[in-house]
């Protein structure tokens, strides 16, 4: 990187991915410091089409869930030095081509998150729905309006990971992704959103491992626990919605 930006790490976990996270790796690199991918217990011989590459390896014998493997490549991210970590899926979902448009905004106090925005390549409905309502939800819980709650193309500063409390339980799924948004707020830090494109038909290879019933179960409870630990937190959801309307405004200037 730049003599003068703070080193920066790429993590990209992934489980099952032998057909792209090779080729993410490689177009990652070319935007940061380090690339350390964490390889989840896979099956299918991902890791072996990461041979060559110059990128550092974890590796969890057996399959403990994305949240737990960004907190594992976080932590490997912390030891090579890097002061913010870039959060990448191993899907093909997020182009690294982006990863400059990120690091512009990246700052010590903030936590950054691409915010899909639509394409000729339609995100399906039912899980433009599951957004739009996670938005609503975990917004109110966090305090603040946040375009894409559901993003893992992310800037997380590393120092964030210690300071924010993450429930030993849910520290492993999707849910710590929803949940370390809300701690983030909470703790004063600032979300900045970026546009990028949402990808779906044109590159995904394979099922998706999202489980509708579990993990959106997960991050329901997260979230209620959150707001009812907080009678319901209602100047939260004033100051989102007021933040929402105030962000579509603008846009509507600017279109
Ligand atoms: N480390 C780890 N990564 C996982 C696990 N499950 C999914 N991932 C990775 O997390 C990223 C997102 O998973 P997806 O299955 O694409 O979920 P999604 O992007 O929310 O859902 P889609 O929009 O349907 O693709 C991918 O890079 C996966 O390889 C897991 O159990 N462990
Ligand atoms: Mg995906």
């Amino acid at each position: 990187m730049g003599e003068n930006t703070p080193p920066v790490t790429a993590v990209i976990p992934f489980y099952n991915e032998v057909k792209t996270v090779a080729g993410i790796a490689e177009r990652t690199a070319k935007y940061v410091d380090h690339v350390v991918v964490v390889d989840d217990g896979s099956t299918d011989g991902s890791a072996e089409t990461l041979s060559g590459l110059d990128v550092h390896i974890v590796r969890h014998p057996v399959n403990r869930g994305k949240g737990a493997s960004l907190l594992s490549g976080i932590e490997a991210a912390r030891r090579l030095g890097s002061e913010f970590v870039i959060s990448i899926d191993a899907d093909g979902q997020h182009p690294p081509e982006y990863i400059p448009e990120l690091l512009k905004k990246a700052e010590a106090e903030t936590l950054v998150i691409g915010a899909r925005k639509s394409t000729a390549d339609p995100m399906p409905s039912i899980r433009r729905f599951g957004n739009r309502t996670a938005n609503f939800f975990i917004s109110w819980a966090s305090g603040c309006w946040i375009h894409d709650t559901q993003c893992g193309f992310r800037i997380y500063p590393v120092s964030l990971i210690n300071r924010v409390p993450l429930h030993r339980q849910r520290r492993s799924g999707f849910v710590m992704e929803s949940e370390v948004l809300i701690e983030a707020c909470r703790a004063g830090y600032s979300i900045a959103s970026v546009p990028v494109p949402a990808l779906y038909a044109s590159v995904l290879q394979r099922p998706s491992h999202f489980r509708p019933g579990f993990d959106v179960t997960a991050i329901v409870f997260m979230v209620g626990a959150k707001l009812l630990s907080r009678a319901m937190y209602f100047p939260g959801l004033i100051r989102c919605q007021k933040q929402r309307l105030h962000a579509t405004a603008q846009e509507a200037i600017l279109n």
